[in-house]
């Protein structure tokens, strides 16, 4: 194979539609990253910063980042894992790697069997038929536990495999579990926990793509910070502080304002995450007051 031409902008691949795509592009569109739309809606050229969308299939992703196609891309870990195994069993290193782990797109995928049957261990899928479109997950998995079992390869429809004879179990992606329950399949062990990832390849990329590859990922740990961050606000006597401080959740450095008569004051501390009920009446208890948690839309240290 030719190796790729040079290229000095970055190309990401995303999710044209379906689950994935939309937070994708959102979260790139919070870098700052705006793009001229073509009419065929498949590429997207980068105006803000040299860096281009391609809109795929998902399970498209990882091939085209492999194949030098494209440099990135946003792609649930499974799809990941499933292309990578693949790879790896035709004796070909994959070469990609999660650079980012984004936390949502959250899934599992599971081994489900018949709601009314007893699940009392790996051994007991030994000689059955596994219906699941992860048959390279499924089969490391299985030879991990020491299992014979059959994969049955579907691209869709897993779950009602077993009703239609096809197989005698299932393994699929499993969110809410609603799908199995319908049809009457009940999840009992997981082999692969999975979430929305950067796929990169596993070693620099060339021609000054790095650089816009660096540049996107500050870009993007600054943006998930961003994002998890919240404004703590509560007004207190003076005197409650020293119990107070120490209660606040992990954040920045609290900032005390002074309010009006001196014995009044203001605290603001920016967090790390959500900020539950019970910390606020936590708080509330320790002699706070006006308790108000707020959005961060920007932040420039
Ligand atoms: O067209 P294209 O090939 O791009 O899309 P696709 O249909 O293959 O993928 P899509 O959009 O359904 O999912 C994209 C990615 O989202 C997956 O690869 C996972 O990483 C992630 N994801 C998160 C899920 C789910 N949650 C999920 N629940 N993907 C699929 N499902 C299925 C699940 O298998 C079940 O059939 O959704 C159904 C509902 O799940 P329950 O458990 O909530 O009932
Ligand atoms: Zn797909």
């Amino acid at each position: 194979m030719t190796p790729p031409a040079p290229r000095d902008r970055l190309r990401v691949a995303i999710q044209k539609s379906g689950r994935l795509g939309d937070p994708a592009r959102e979260l790139l569109a919070s870098c700052g990253l705006t793009w001229r739309e073509s009419r065929d809606k498949l590429f997207l050229y980068g105006e803000s910063l040299p860096v281009d969308l391609l809109l795929v299939r998902d399970d498209d992703i990882p091939g085209l980042i492999a194949d030098g196609v494209c440099d990135l891309g946003i792609v649930g870990r499974n799809v990941l894992v499933e292309h990578s195994l693949g790879r790896e069993e035709e004796g070909r290193p994959s070469g990609l790697t999660e650079w980012r782990q984004l936390g949502w797109g959250t899934c599992r995928l599971d081994v489900a069997i018949d709601e009314g049957q007893e699940w009392t261990g790996p051994e007991q899928l030994a000689g059955l038929r596994i219906a699941t479109s992860y048959p390279h997950t499924l089969t490391r998995w299985l030879r991990d536990h020491d299992v014979r079992a059959e994969p049955v390869v579907l691209n869709g429809s897993v779950e009602i495999a077993p009703r239609l004879g096809q197989a005698d179990v299932v393994c699929d992606l499993v969110s809410t579990g609603g799908t199995l329950r319908a049809n009457q399949l009940r999840p009992v062990t997981t082999i692969l926990h999975s979430e929305a990832v950067i796929a990169g390849p596993d070693s620099t990329l060339d021609d000054g793509r790095q650089e816009i590859a660096d540049l996107l990922m500050r870009r993007l740990d600054g943006a998930v910070q961003l994002k998890e961050s919240r404004l703590l606000m509560l007004r207190a006597a003076r005197e409650t502080l020293t119990d107070l401080l120490p209660l606040l959740p992990a954040g920045h450095e609290p900032t005390v304002l002074q309010v009006d008569d001196r014995t009044e004051v203001s605290v603001q501390v920016l967090v790390h995450g959500s900020v539950s009920w019970a910390k606020l009446e936590q708080l509330k208890q320790a002699g706070a007051h006006n308790l108000m948690v707020l959005p961060v839309e920007g932040m420039l240290a």
